[in-house]
């Protein structure tokens, strides 16, 4: 087999008439419906801050079934000029529902140029969807999933590194870099920063709590350090529940794999237990799981189709496997 035809990527993009990122799916109403990021070239330069990411508004996708080949783009859900409190950088979302309602969470940085998180509501799963007039209180940081568990209390999880500024947080105020972009990250000897967990009020409008650690432990059952690149969170959190254990996946950045651990609660901790997604075409790597008619999909996205630019990616789906001890068959795009 040549080398060229080894290489061909497992799946193929979802749409292309326009870039797609960090798909949140969810099975709404009987169908399938993916929350991305829309990719556009904001001619900004790129960065270790992710500031060529220019994002202006979100469109919806969908399919009937994971046997379509591609997906139907329900057109802007949501654009930043309806949205008060944001100024720029649409990044990625996901949305929930409950009693009727549609929930899209999304995160975009303020006037201060501080990521902050955003709900928008609708009545329909693929929008539009009106804006609260201010961003959730006490959110920061970027890449929300929301998750709905068996007993109906919803939760958000948040965070990301570097440009999603989860570092400039630690002291509960959001602090200035000093002398270079990382030095607010810990030392490589010290616990890794986590991913926060909320859970949401009844309106789902709102964190119920103070936004807590998702803390990763390795075999010995302590926290992944921040030298730990290979494992340590870095952005795109997701929950899923397979079997009644909860499974927290994220994004390596830097590495570029897809990790994920378990736990017996929605807060954690969570033991590490492998890799989900090895790299990507592309610089940022960025999932969602999501049960389909019995089966398990994971969506993620790649740069081909743009061949290679990291900021104009395309979102793409294949089937994900588990082996009968509950850990997941690593899927090599
Ligand atoms: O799409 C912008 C950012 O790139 C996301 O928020 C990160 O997770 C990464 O995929």
């Amino acid at each position: 087999m040549s080398e060229e035809k080894k290489m061909k990527p497992i799946a193929d993009p979802l749409v292309t008439h326009i870039y797609t990122a960090d798909p949140s799916a969810h099975v709404f109403e009987g169908k399938i419906y993916i929350y991305p990021s829309h990719d556009i070239d904001a001619g900004l330069p790129e960065d270790d801050f992710g500031g060529h990411f220019g994002m202006e508004d979100y469109h919806v996708l969908s399919m009937n079934s994971p046997n379509d080949k591609t997906a139907i783009d329900h057109g802007v859900a949501l654009h930043i000029k309806d949205v008060p409190w944001a100024k720029r950088q649409m990044w990625a979302p996901d949305a929930a529902y409950k009693n009727g309602t549609y929930y899209f969470y999304f995160p975009a940085k303020d006037k201060d140029d501080a990521f902050k998180i955003g709900v928008a509501t609708g009545k329909n799963p693929a929008g539009p969807f009106k804006a609260q007039p201010e961003a959730i209180k006490g959110s920061f940081s970027i890449d929300p999933c929301s998750f709905v568990d068996n007993d109906g209390k919803a939760y958000l999880y948040v965070g990301g590194i570097w440009g999603g500024q989860l570092q400039r947080w630690q002291t509960g105020k959001f602090v200035e870099h000093v002398n270079t972009p990382f030095d607010l990250e810990p030392a490589a000897d010290q616990p890794a920063l986590c991913a926060k967990v909320a859970c949401l009020t009844d309106d789902m409008l709102e964190f119920g709590e103070e936004p807590k650690d998702v803390v990763i432990l390795d075999e010995n059952g302590k926290p992944l350090l921040a030298g730990d690149h290979d494992r340590r969170f870095f952005e795109g959190p997701w929950m899923h529940k397979y079997k009644g254990t909860y499974y927290f996946s994220y994004s390596t950045g830097d590495t570029h794999y897809i990790c994920y651990a378990t736990g017996d609660n929605p807060y954690g901790p969570f033991t590490y237990r492998g890799r989900v997604l090895n790299p990507v075409v592309g610089w940022t790597n960025h999932h969602s799981i999501c049960e389909i008619e019995k089966k398990w999909y994971l969506f993620y996205h790649d740069s081909v189709l743009s061949k290679g630019v990291t900021h104009l990616r395309s979102v793409k789906f294949t089937e994900l496997t588990y082996n009968k001890d509950g850990s997941i068959i690593t899927i090599n795009p």
